[in-house]
């Protein structure tokens, strides 16, 4: 096993005083350490005040914490520019921000925008809509049943006709972590604008946006720790300066008129109102916190986990994992009993203290690949251990003596 202090570790997150529960839904959101929690109750308690406005001492030093956890978050994907980080409420509004304002306006009737068929919703959905509008065609990349991208076609289905190619980098039900490089590079030779959704990866290993080169990318802050409603989108800064703004309102301009407006710079054109102060700011201590870990670390210990909990569970009869037969795959496991339908099961492991997700995790045209309708999935986190596994196996087995 990979070594993490894991005592020291679980003993910073408040909700694991409850000994008896067993967290294995981080794919979904992760749960807070006390110094994400005391950095959001310090501001309100000491320094709470708007941004960009006052020019009085809390204002500014509310203004500077903001500031700093972008520039924190910047130099955690490597992004060479802090302007490059627009403050979002998460992943979903990331990619409709795109899809709004950049999509919208530059795409027309014949080009094609080119997902791929392991999207979480929040990557189909607002493509769908996108292309409903504009009459782009949306294509996507089939998956195989073995839970990784079939790739044989990437020539025919990235052509000049491509103009956007938007890839989930982890996939959050199978766990499977695409080449998205080599896509990347696919899509560049035909001048294709990126995208990715990097909802799952971020979380858990390092990613470097200089280093993809990829135009766009997503994050969202409650899946790595910090406050739900923060995300990220990461933007090559020549093409968010050329982007008309998603929402207006307060912050997001230059000047205003009774007949026309002019807009801020860089991101702030892109943030309309009073920003996600609290937020950010405990999004940039959950940043400090993987950080003060390393994620290379991280991402060792949670690949032991995985190699253990899958061993452990390929040991259980009748139980069909989804996915993870080849290739790199990051800790989240999809698998579904034999003869107990998904959400009894969670029910049953629930009984037991242990939280796992089921259904279809948004990611409906994966399910029907599968030919099923649901599944149950485990994911881990820094804070998971062996012992939990090992429960979750013992919980799995009763619950199939249970059922047989
Ligand atoms: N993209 C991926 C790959 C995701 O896993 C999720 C959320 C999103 C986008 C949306 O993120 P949000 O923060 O905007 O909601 N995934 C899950 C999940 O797997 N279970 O609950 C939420």
């Amino acid at each position: 096993m990979s070594k993490l202090d894991i005592n020291k570790i679980r003993s910073d997150f408040p909700i694991f005083a409850d000994k008896s529960l067993i967290y294995l839904d981080s794919a979904a959101t992760t749960h807070k350490p006390k110094q994400v929690i005391n950095a959001i109750s310090n501001f309100y308690s000491n320094y709470y005040a708007n941004v960009h406005r006052g020019i009085y001492e809390l204002g500014m030093k509310a203004t500077e914490a903001y500031q700093s956890a972008r520039q924190n978050i910047a130099n955690f994907i490597n992004a060479s520019d802090w302007r490059s980080i627009v403050f979002t409420g998460g992943t979903t509004e990331s990619i409709n921000l795109v899809a709004y304002s950049w999509a919208r306006k530059n795409l027309k009737t014949g080009d094609e925008i080119l997902i791929t068929e392991m999207e979480h919703h929040s990557n189909i959905v607002p493509w769908q809509l996108a292309a409903e509008e504009t009459g782009v065609l949306l294509k996507y990349i089939p998956i195989n049943t073995d839970g990784t991208l079939d790739l044989s076609n990437i020539d025919k289905l990235i052509t000049s006709k491509t103009k956007l190619v938007s890839i989930i980098h982890q996939s959050n039900v199978f766990g499977t972590i695409n080449p998205i490089k080599k896509i990347i590079n696919h899509a560049k030779k035909v001048n294709a604008i990126t995208f990715i959704d990097a909802a799952q990866s971020i979380p858990h290993s390092h990613v470097d946006v200089q280093d993809l080169d990829c135009d766009f990318l997503a994050f969202s802050g409650h899946k790595m720790l910090g406050p739900t409603s923060i995300g990220v989108l990461y933007g090559k800064t020549e093409l968010l300066d050329s982007m008309m703004p998603f929402m207006s309102g307060g912050d997001m301009i230059n000047s205003v008129t009774m007949t026309e407006s002019t807009w801020n710079d860089i991101p702030y054109k892109f943030e309309a109102g009073t920003p996600k102060i609290a937020q950010a700011i405990g999004f940039g201590a959950a940043i400090d916190y993987i950080n003060d870990i390393g994620i290379d670390k991280i991402h060792d210990y949670e690949q032991s986990l995985l190699k253990v909990a899958l061993e452990k569970l390929k040991s259980i009869d009748e139980l069909e994992i989804y996915g993870h037969q080849t290739g790199e795959n990051g800790a989240v496991i999809s698998f579904n009993l034999e003869g107990v339908h998904p959400h009894d099961l969670a029910q049953f492991l629930d009984q037991d203290g242990i939280a796992v997700r089921a259904g279809h995790h948004c990611a409906q045209p994966i399910m029907n690949k599968l030919e099923v309708s649901a599944t149950i999935r485990a994911s881990f986190y820094l804070y998971n251990t062996e012992e939990e596994i090992d429960k979750l196996c013992a919980s799995l087995r009763k619950t199939q003596s249970f059922f047989n």
